[in-house]
């Protein structure tokens, strides 16, 4: 009978929290943290990652007349979801190898549960449907007042659909994320982003040395 290996999937990263407050520029970061172990990880985004689910993001993203029912919001997230997971999420944690994503289910909850109010039922039941078990092992929440994230964004230019919402609305999106951190702390590192920008990335860089070295890299 032939020997057969089995390979330890990958370790899969996500990255969250409000508008602006620096989850691009703190990728970079988190990659160059990774690499510093050996690691290389497939970096990604959401919603996009995949030539297909990015036509889904920029529908979902672009400012129009008809106003978007909030249920056709839920099911765009979660098809451009079910997408970039079937074409490069899991082929590359089945092949070992760690993704770091830029947003990811967490974000639905937020956004379209704590922003839009719906039912938390109804998004775990998609996320079971397109995920199957699979959760991120780290999910890296960057905290900070969406005022203040928002005068970050807004210096970038034109407001996107999300942009344009109201306070309130992001009051309730980064409620939703922190409660979703209490709920299961051992999964969620919080920084505080309204710090300087090293001393987020150092905040950043403890928490995931922290983490590689508990060697907690599959669930
Ligand atoms: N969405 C997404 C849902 O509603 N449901 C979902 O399930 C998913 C997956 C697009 C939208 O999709 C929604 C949520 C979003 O609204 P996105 O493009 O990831 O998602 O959203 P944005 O938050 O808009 O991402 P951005 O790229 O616009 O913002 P970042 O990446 O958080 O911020 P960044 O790095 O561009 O920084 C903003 C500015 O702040 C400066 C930077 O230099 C930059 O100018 N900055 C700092 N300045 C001072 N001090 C610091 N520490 C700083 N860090 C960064």
């Amino acid at each position: 009978m032939s020997e057969q290996t089995v390979t330890k999937r990958g370790c899969f990263i996500t990255v969250e929290g409000t508008e602006g407050v620096g989850k691009t520029t703190n990728i970079a970061w988190i990659r160059q943290c990774l690499l510093a172990h050996g690691i290389e990880p497939l970096q990604t985004r959401e919603p996009g990652g995949t030539e297909l689910a990015e036509q889904i993001r920029a529908l979902l993203l672009s400012p129009r007349d008809e106003k978007m029912a909030e249920l056709t919001e839920l099911l765009l997230v979660f098809a451009a979801r079910a997408q970039h997971l079937a074409q490069k999420i899991n082929p590359a944690l089945t092949a070992g190898q760690w993704v770091l994503c830029d947003r990811f289910t967490d974000a639905t909850y937020a956004y379209q549960g704590g922003g839009r109010n719906l039912d938390k039922q109804t998004i775990s039941t998609l996320e079971n449907l397109v995920q199957g078990e699979l959760r991120p092992d780290l999910i890296l929440i960057l905290d900070i007042e969406p005022e203040l994230g928002l005068q970050r964004a807004r210096l970038r230019g034109e407001p996107d659909r999300f942009e344009q919402e109201t306070l309130a609305f992001f009051n309730r999106v980064r409620a939703a994320y922190l409660d979703r951190a209490r709920q299961n702390p051992s999964r969620y590192l919080i920084v505080d982003a309204s710090q300087p920008l090293d001393q987020v990335q150092q905040q950043i860089k403890l928490g995931l040395d922290n983490f590689i070295s508990a060697g907690d890299t599959a669930i």
